[in-house]
């Protein structure tokens, strides 16, 4: 960069899709075949075309994984769909550093940011257009779509940060949102 230079950005958003475009930004899916083990209606899961898109994240990521003091951000769509009761939803993931902290916000459409402290203690925060939640250190957290559109939400967090996704396959939530008589609700998981 030249001293005094006034230059583009290399990165923007549009924000009517909220889709990133730029250098440094990567895409991945998670379609109903890459879930498994993730709902816990298991024959629900499988009557499902296992080519589903369930959701999609793009992210900038600045720096190499893992660098000290860099930033990551990233937007995730959920398609609005349910599994058995349950609704289509992120893996979820605690930081494999664990004490670090992350932003959500949501820019599109409905849903539940479910968060479980390292005691197991679960609760939910509503997401909707223009709600903000701070993720403190120490915290698992997925996020479902409750509604009848794509839910769209952003994310910001350290690049040393990573996710452990290994604690979440082996003892899960401690609660799962599920629909009842309509509306979402938070139930102990059965073990
Ligand atoms: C947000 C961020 C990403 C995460 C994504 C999907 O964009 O938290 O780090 O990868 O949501 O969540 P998950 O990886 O748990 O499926
Ligand atoms: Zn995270």
């Amino acid at each position: 960069m030249e001293h005094l230079s006034i230059t583009d950005p290399d990165q923007r958003f549009f924000p009517e899709s909220w889709f990133l475009k730029g250098e440094g930004i990567i895409a991945s899916e998670k379609r109903m075949k890459d879930l498994t083990g993730i709902f816990e209606d298991t024959s629900a899961a499988l009557s499902i075309d296992p080519e589903i898109l369930v959701y999609r994240v793009q992210a900038h990521l600045p720096v190499p994984e893992n660098t000290l003091g860099g930033l990551f951000l990233g937007t995730t769509t959920i398609q609005p769909g349910r599994v058995g009761e349950e609704y289509y939803m992120t893996r979820g993931h605690f930081h494999s550093k664990s004490d670090r902290g992350e932003y959500y916000w949501c820019m599109h459409g409905t849903g539940m940011l479910i968060m479980m402290s390292a005691d197991r203690i679960t609760h939910a925060e509503k997401m909707f257009r223009g709600s903000l939640h701070y993720i403190n250190k120490n915290t698992a957290h997925r996020v479902a779509n409750t509604g009848l559109v794509p839910l769209i939400f952003g994310a910001c967090w350290p690049s040393d940060a990573g996710h452990d996704y290994k604690s979440i396959e082996r003892t899960g939530f401690s609660a799962r949102l599920k629909e009842k008589n309509g509306i979402p609700c938070l139930i102990e998981s059965r073990l």
